[in-house]
């Protein structure tokens, strides 16, 4: 029985701008289901993305020297108000409620029950979780550990936790003996790790914030920017007021690329101004077509330059930079050239004359960045999707110079930052002899598991352990219904949380939850209050420093627990003295300062700086790590970024990659996705009009989903409501091409 009853369904058409009043409105409504109107929250917001403030828990956009007075967007407060809940979920609570009968709870009701306030164990007798002391959770933990091989125990982090905090828990993983490593990364940027520094010899983007002070153009492939890094929007709307040319590619029409108007502008809010128009172009591709696309813009772009050439004219490709810094070059342009147009049109459903409009925009363009999110990463052929887009910069020479380069749009706020400082699976990404040297201990050298290996090692039960720093990972990776049925089977499922969620519920033999401090709450140790940092999407380090008072006393830090785990698991096995690392955060800053040299010079002196400190991205100076040594022109073996969906299946449609207005991945703060006007529910296939008669469907008739993914797994989701909405039809067999090439 579930929990909840349904709510009122209503879908509607949304016109509005993104910000606006509708905004607001929404912050308002959501402090006070918080408990927080009167709270004092508001004089917390005004140091939210603020030196000498927090970082937001959000997403992982830049944080500008020069802040706004309310450098926090909606859903950045709704973040703030979420974890900053005044509503517990104490041990009253578990006394009441079985694990099984919490199964049948909503995601949305799990975490709504508020914060977590003292460490608790499960018992398999009641069926519940029942409070424990701190020490014995930690011994009986440890004891736990000592028993099992280490290469059967996982380390998993959601990218939430700090660069202290995440130095500290990977020591802790290696010392043990594990490289298993997986981050919630794995479940998004994992292309743009991987494809990267194939292309440019950089696991993170190029830009910084200033670049979007000079660029004259900008793309964004698939990134919803409007719910995902809305701050963003700022600095977008200035670059559109100077006549900035934006081209968006997204099967959807998401409302934040196409209208906004900032709730920080009285003028604006005032007014019946409609907003500012944020895309100067913007085209529903069908969903996996990008390669396709970006192969017509440079088809344009090579006949641009063989007339340009043909008239004695300046040239459209910087022959210079492909000459002096890149290869492959000569393969890509017989690939492009070799690619027809009546391929390109029939992959992305759009016409070769917008593509060539915008190759000619492109051509004109000094200083282009391009943008990007899920919609590209989120394929499995998504490193062919990151290739082709450097492939598109690097024609123009738009890569390590003023005002261009390559933008990833990160998840989580500390994502980035938590593989800079060895949150890894790969043993070659990390400093493994500087550790070995520092702190006395022989690290495994082997690659451990990423989330892809360890969903099949708790499936095949070859993964025995699991201890989350953070996240929610049973329900975040794609496998959740076998990942679920053989969890069970685990020894050992240890959550350092700030709430309940699904993968609570799911005990191994041995069950602990511990709850903990978030980076919003005062967090005092031996020296005092401490800070803690971050990275942002653009590699520029920020401090954090919390304030509000923490949920409970009963709760510990995140650098407290790994340590005490430390402590209780590989006690004498280095010599990392972990108490004076508790004592003071600032000398484990020290520590990454010196095992990361190039990267923290100067730590602890300069991440309080306003703006942060940025790392040295050699790609942003044209210095590239690949292994030719150049930034390399890769070539896509098909135009698919999905190669395994049956185009010959009539009732096949491929899904698209997206989240809700009222979502943080599987946090769900509630039911209004506003700004595609679908309210009461979440359970909706978004569907072409076209699509649905053609299948017989009627809008509102209730559907079930069955995957064709060919690996002989049953996977079905039901309960879907048809649901007409501006999308590209799904990919009608006859239109594809049977071979790109
Ligand atoms: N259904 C669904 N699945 C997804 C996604 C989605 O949008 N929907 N998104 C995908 C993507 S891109 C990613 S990156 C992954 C994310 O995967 P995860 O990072 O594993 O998942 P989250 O939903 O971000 O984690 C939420 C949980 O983190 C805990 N938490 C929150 N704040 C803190 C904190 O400060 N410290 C600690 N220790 N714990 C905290 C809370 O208990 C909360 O329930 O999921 C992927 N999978
Ligand atoms: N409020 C809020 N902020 C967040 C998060 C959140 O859940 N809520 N999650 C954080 C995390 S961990 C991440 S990774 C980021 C994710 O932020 P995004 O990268 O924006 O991820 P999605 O929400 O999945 O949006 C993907 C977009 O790509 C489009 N798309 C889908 N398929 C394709 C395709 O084949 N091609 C193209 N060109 N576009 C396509 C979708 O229509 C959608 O607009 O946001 C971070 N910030
Ligand atoms: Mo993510």
């Amino acid at each position: 029985m579930r929990k909840t009853e349904p709510r009122k369904v209503d879908i509607h058409e949304y016109k509005h701008p993104t910000g606006g009043w509708g905004s607001v409105i929404s912050l308002i409504r959501n402090s006070a289901r918080q408990g927080l109107l009167f709270s004092g929250i508001w004089r917390t917001m005004l140091r939210q993305n603020k030196p000498g403030g927090f970082m937001c828990v959000s997403c992982s956009w830049a944080k500008p020297a020069n802040a706004h007075p309310f450098e926090f967007c909606e859903n950045g407060a709704k973040a703030t108000f979420w974890e900053q809940t005044t509503r517990r979920c104490d041990r009253a609570f578990f006394e009441k409620h079985t694990v099984t009968e919490l199964l049948d709870w909503p995601d949305h009701d799990l975490e709504l029950e508020g914060r977590l306030t003292e460490p608790m164990r499960y018992d398999p007798q009641t069926d519940r979780y029942a409070p424990v002391a701190w020490a014995e959770a930690f011994r009986e933990i440890g004891a736990e550990l000592k028993a099992l091989d280490p290469k059967s125990v996982v380390f998993y982090t959601s990218g939430r936790a700090s660069l202290e905090t995440s130095f500290m828990y990977q020591l802790l993983a290696r010392i043990y003996g594990s490289s298993n490593l997986p981050d919630s990364s794995n479940m998004c940027h994992e292309s743009t790790s991987v494809g990267l520094p194939e292309s440019i010899g950089s696991s993170v983007g190029t830009v910084e914030i200033e670049d979007y002070d000079r660029c004259d153009m900008m793309f964004f492939f698939g990134h919803n920017t409007g719910m995902n890094a809305p701050r963003l929007l700022h600095p977008l709307q200035k670059a559109r007021q100077r006549g900035t040319t934006v081209v968006t590619f997204d099967p959807l029409p998401e409302r934040g690329l196409q209208r906004f108007k900032s709730p920080q502008d009285p003028v604006a809010m005032l007014s019946g101004s409609p907003g500012t128009k944020m895309s100067t172009d913007y085209f529903q591709l069908r969903g996996g077509g990008d390669i396709a696309a970006i192969t017509g813009i440079a088809k344009g772009v090579f006949a641009l330059d063989d007339a340009a050439k043909a008239a004695g004219a300046k040239r459209v490709l910087d022959t210079d930079f492909i000459a002096d810094h890149t290869a492959g070059f000569a393969e890509f342009e017989a690939f492009v050239r070799a690619t027809t147009w009546a391929e390109i049109e029939a992959r992305t459903g759009l016409a070769r004359a917008d593509l060539e409009r915008v190759a000619a925009d492109y051509a004109k363009a000094e200083r282009v960045i391009a943008n990007y999110g899920m919609g590209l990463t989120q394929h499995r052929n998504g490193t062919d999707n990151v290739h082709m887009l450097c492939n598109l910069l690097l024609m123009r020479g738009n890569m390590g110079r003023p005002g261009a380069g390559i933008s990833p749009l990160r998840g989580h706020s500390n994502v980035q930052g938590q593989r800079t400082v060895g949150i890894t699976e790969k043993p070659e990404l990390a400093p493994l002899d500087t550790f070995a040297e520092r702190y006395r201990f022989e690290p495994p050298r082997e690659t451990g598991r990423a989330t892809v290996q360890t969903c099949e090692g708790i499936i095949d039960g070859s993964v025995k352990a699991f201890l989350g720093l953070g996240g929610n990972f049973a329900r975040a990776v794609p496998e959740t219904g076998r990942v679920e049925a053989a969890w069970r089977d685990m020894q050992l499922h240890v959550e350092i949380a700030t709430k309940l969620n699904r993968t609570h519920l799911l005990p191994g033999k041995v069950t602990y939850l511990l709850p903990c401090i978030s980076r919003l709450e005062r967090d005092v140790q031996a020296s005092g209050e401490q800070w803690l940092s971050i990275e942002d999407s653009t590699a520029c380090i920020h401090g954090s420093f919390g304030r509000r008072k923490p949920p409970s006393p009963h709760v510990l830090s995140e650098p407290r627990i790994v340590a005490e785990l430390a402590k209780a698991t590989v006690d004498g096995r280095s010599s990392i003295p972990w108490d004076a690392w508790v004592a003071d955060y600032a000398v484990v800053r020290d520590e990454i300062e010196h095992c990361y040299p190039d990267d923290f010079l100067g730590f602890n002196t300069r991440f309080r700086q306003p703006g942060g400190f940025r790392r040295d991205i050699e790609a942003s100076r044209r210095v590239w790590k690949t292994g030719s040594g150049r930034a390399n022109f890769l070539v896509p073996p098909s135009l698919e970024a999905d190669d395994n969906v049956d185009l010959t299946d009539e009732r096949a449609l491929s899904l698209l990659t997206i989240r809700s207005n009222d979502q943080f991945n599987t946090t769900i703060y509630g039911y209004r996705d506003r700004l595609r006007g679908i309210n009461g529910t979440r359970m909706v296939l978004l569907m072409n009009e076209a699509d649905i008669a053609r299948l017989g469907l009627r809008e509102g008739q209730e559907v079930a989903l069955e995957s064709t993914a060919g690996d002989g797994i049953h996977r079905r989701v039901g309960g879907l409501r048809v649901t007409p909405h501006s999308i590209p039809q799904a990919i009608a067999p006859a239109t594809i091409p049977s071979s790109t090439r």
